[in-house]
């Protein structure tokens, strides 16, 4: 599935996404950026040692990476030049502000990519493993707010979601499919 949104081109797949070849792609990653399990362990042992290098640098400055923002280190071996580490809201029934915080993490994300000059961008479902956020909302919110973020700023040529299982694959290329229709 795909469509265009103002100058930006969105797809959806099925598939891993470290193998992308993109400027740069997402990591689902935690707010100590000390690496974890899930796709952020994934990242890290396909991008070699680097990527957690750069992170402690990042750690050593700031203290991390609190929940909606996002931090660029460098892809190491990946065929992306770029990781883009965001750090989803923990799933607590949906009234502690984990909307806001999931779309804070997509616009975030884009801006760092605009700094960055980045033309092409792979995205995860960001909070929806070991962070428990319901897929389908997740999916819902997530394109919402690169929809209204790419209304707003021009440079990104593509954004991409790569996601991992059927389960998941089905809820964002039915989200996509519903937002063309109200397009
Ligand atoms: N390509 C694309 N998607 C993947 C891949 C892959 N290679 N591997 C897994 N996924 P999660 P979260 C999907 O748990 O919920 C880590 O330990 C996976 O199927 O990685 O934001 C961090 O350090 C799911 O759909 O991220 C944090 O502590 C999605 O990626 C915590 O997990 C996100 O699952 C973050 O939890």
């Amino acid at each position: 599935m795909e469509m265009k949104i103002n100058r930006t081109l969105f797809t959806v797949v099925q598939g891993d996404i470290t193998t992308q070849d993109v400027d740069a792609i997402v990591n689902a990653a935690n707010a100590s950026l000390l690496g974890g399990g899930g796709l952020d362990g994934a990242i890290r042992r396909a991008g070699g040692p680097a990527i957690s290098e750069e992170c402690n640098d990042i750690r050593a400055y700031r203290g991390g990476c609190p929940p909606g923002q996002a931090v660029i280190t460098t892809g190491g071996y990946l065929p992306a030049k770029y990781v883009i580490h965001t750090v989803g809201p923990k799933w607590r029934g949906g009234n502690s502000g984990e909307p806001e915080t999931l779309a804070s993490c997509y616009r975030a994300s884009l801006t760092s990519a605009l700094n960055f000059h980045i033309k092409t961008i792979a995205f995860p479902s960001i909070g929806t493993g070991t962070f428990g956020y319901p897929i389908e909302r997740a999916a819902v919110t997530a394109l919402k707010a690169i929809k209204a973020f790419v209304e707003e700023h021009e440079g990104v040529e593509e954004v991409r979601f790569v996601l991992f299982d059927d389960d998941t694959y089905n809820c964002y290329d039915g989200a996509l499919r519903e937002l063309s229709v109200k397009t």
